[in-house]
């Protein structure tokens, strides 16, 4: 039998087709691994250094394996924004302000557009990521969830992203625990997924409690703890 295949495109010679297929799933997979912000800035020595950051590569290229769908998130702001304290003279990093939108934590500088902080950490092997949602790319609104805008209303276009290809099964790994994949994991039970964020696989910046609140509040909305 010929072990070659006919598409649209013509023939592609077989060892090109088994070079690609290294995941057993089945073409209706529906779960997703989404990696949350694994970013240097992230990372110890970086500007919003989250401790043990740096040990998360290893960790989700392993768990990643397991998965046929794959999406990352990455924090991308331009150099003026707004969630930077450095853009409101007199206020420090970590202290809190209200914006139209509602309260928001000032943070360090980071992950600037097109900066080596707001590249991904270069231990991350994940080549069968197939979508990266960048957020906080607007000024005026910081963005912690991969789903919405911090005003909870002005969505990404993760959810029907995920929607339409029915990957329905949510696992969420990344950085930080208290931030982006808490606010990702609550929007994502709003919107109707199931969730399941691996703790292992997180780490947490823990301001003031919010690490513990933010595990409390994801348990209260039916998220897996796993
Ligand atoms: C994050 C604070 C500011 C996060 C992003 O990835 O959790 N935290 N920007
Ligand atoms: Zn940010």
């Amino acid at each position: 039998r010929s072990s070659s295949r006919i598409t649209t495109s013509g023939v592609i010679p077989a060892a090109r087709t088994a070079g690609r297929a290294v995941h057993s799933a089945s073409p209706r997979e529906n779960r997703v691994l989404l990696v949350v912000d694994v970013q240097n800035d992230f990372c110890p020595e970086g500007a919003l250094a989250v401790p043990g950051g740096h040990e998360l590569p290893a960790i989700i290229n392993k768990l990643s394996r397991r998965f046929a769908h794959v999406v990352l998130t990455q924090d991308w702001h331009p150099e003026d924004h707004l969630s930077f304290a450095s853009s409101h003279p007199g206020e420090k990093p970590f202290s809190a302000i209200e914006l139209p939108y509602g309260p928001q934590i000032l943070w360090p500088d980071h992950c600037v557009q097109d900066t080596r902080g707001a590249e991904f950490h270069p231990d991350l092997r994940l080549e069968h990521c197939e979508l990266i949602i960048r957020k906080g790319y607007l000024r005026e609104i910081d963005s912690y969830s991969a789903f919405f805008e911090n005003d909870r209303t002005t969505p990404t276009g993760l959810a029907g992203y995920l929607r339409e290809r029915g990957l329905n099964r949510l696992f969420l790994v990344g950085l930080a625990t208290d931030f982006c994949v808490a606010y990702s994991a609550l929007d994502a039970r709003r919107l109707g997924f199931e969730v399941t964020v691996i703790e292992s696989a997180c780490r947490g910046i823990d301001l003031e409690g919010s690490l513990e609140a933010a595990w409390k509040q994801m348990e209260e909305a039916g998220v897996v703890r796993a």
